[in-house]
Formats: structure tokens, sequence, C-alpha cells
């Protein structure tokens, strides 16, 4: 009878977990950086692909909840690379579902168009991407390509206060088929795109998080990245939680009699 019952909770929990339309999405990567290891697909880089070793980056910086995070040591431009012969193969599905936070615990203004990449992805071998700059505290520069052809660019994006010291959340969503590019800050959309079908394919050849400094000389800063996230298509977990900041006002409108 205990028996009976205990599978009946499971069977009962199950159910309740399942995913209410088709196929849930996977999550490929999670690293949240507590046990101080980071997965052994990763590597660290620094400029021009040179590979980092501690003290050039840290495993050892207090994480947003409690635990550990990933940050800059010696060379701010330190990041994080998922690719090449450590990249699943084929890439599962048609969409891709990145997401991470970051805190800069130091930064200096030293130019106009920063340029410190944020999130740079390649496909297509390195010819197709979405390129996310931080251009200067209270703004991205966006750019994406398809197989060599600049598909957007100039889009010059309102995300505020990044260099705060406080942790803010970066989210990005491909959908190749379609050519879907889209981006959230904290929560809230910033980039819709759609290229139209063709222009991508799903051969997923890396995934920076963050990236480099494409400015010379190197800006003046520091970086930590936690709870990266890494999904072939969006996550359950996504559609559930509350949106902000653009949510007061469907909320109002909803509670209105
Ligand atoms: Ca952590
Ligand atoms: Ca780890």
């Amino acid at each position: 009878m205990l028996k009976l019952s205990k599978l009946f909770i499971v069977s009962a929990l199950l159910l309740i977990l399942s995913p209410i339309h088709g196929i849930a999405a996977n999550c490929l990567l999670f690293e949240n950086f507590d046990d101080q290891v980071l997965d052994d697909r990763c590597e660290v880089y620094g400029h021009d692909w040179a590979k980092l070793s501690p003290p050039e980056y840290h495993l050892n910086a207090a994480g947003r909840n409690g635990g550990y995070a990933f940050s800059s040591g010696t060379v701010n431009e330190a990041n994080m690379y998922w690719g090449a012969d450590k990249m699943v193969t084929p890439w599962p599905t048609d969409e891709m579902y990145v997401s991470f936070w970051m805190r800069y615990p130091t930064f200096t203004k030293t130019a106009a168009m920063e340029n410190i990449k944020i999130f740079y992805p390649h496909w297509n071998k390195a010819s197709s991407y979405v390129h996310f700059s931080l251009a200067s505290g209270d703004s991205v520069y966006y750019s994406a390509s398809a197989k060599g052809k600049m598909m957007t660019t100039g889009n010059w994006i309102d995300c505020p206060n990044q260099t705060d010291g406080q942790w803010h959340q970066y989210e990005f969503y491909v959908k190749f088929s379609e050519g879907i590019s889209r981006f959230w800050y904290d929560g809230a959309l910033k980039v819709d795109d759609e290229f139209g079908t063709g222009v991508w394919t799903n051969e997923v050849f890396y995934i920076s998080v963050p990236s480099v400094d494409g400015q010379t000389p190197i800006g003046t800063f520091s970086r930590e990245v936690d709870d990266w996230e890494v999904w072939d298509g969006m996550p359950d977990a996504f559609a559930l939680r509350p949106k902000s900041p653009a949510a007061p006002t469907a909320i109002a409108l909803r509670i209105l009699p």
C-alpha cells in the first residue's frame, strides 16, 4: 500500500512537472561556479585567443546568491569559451537560448564607444553571429551577420546601469531556421529581429561568455559572471517568471475592474 501511494505521488508529480506544450527544451550547459571548478568543456581566453589560467581569471569571487562566480583577474578581458571539438555536434535543435548574470565591480569610462563585448557566439563556422557589446554603462551596441553578410548594424540599445556594480541578467535567443534574434536585459525585451528563413543554419561553432574588449587600448574594468545557462530552446521557467520592468503596466491593466 505504501509503495502504491509513493508511486501515485511520483506519477502525479511527473504529470504536474511535464510541459503543457510539446517537447521541453534541454539545458546543455549550466555553470554556477559554486564548486569552483569550470565545466571541463570550457576554456578561458583573453586577447587574440590567449589561453588563460588563474590568476588571469578567478573562480573565487562571491557569487550572486552565495557560492562563487567567475571573475576577471589580471586579464580583464577573460572570457569563457565553449566550442570547437567540445561543442555538442550536431546542435540538437533549431534554437539556442543563453542566459547569464554579470556585474562590473570596477568600471571607468575610457572611450565614447567602449566596445567591451558581452555576447558574441558564432555559427556557420565564424561567418554568422550576433554581436552585443557594452558601448557605455547605459547602452549596448548590437549587430548581426549571416554567412558573412551583415543583417543589421548601428543599433544602440538602452540598457541602463550596467556598470553600477550590481548583478544584471543578459538573455539571448536565436531560432536559426527563421533568422530570429532576441535579447532581454534584466527581463525586458530589447531586440526582437527576424531576418527570415534560410539565412542561418544551426551549425553552432562556439559560444563565448562574455567576450573580449574590442577597443584599443583595453578599457578599465573588471567583470564577474554567474549562473551561465545554455539551452536548446526556451526554458519553460522563462514563461513562468515575472517580467520586469515592463510588467507593471500589464498587471495594472489586469487588476482594473
Ligand atoms: Ca554562483
Ligand atoms: Ca562548476
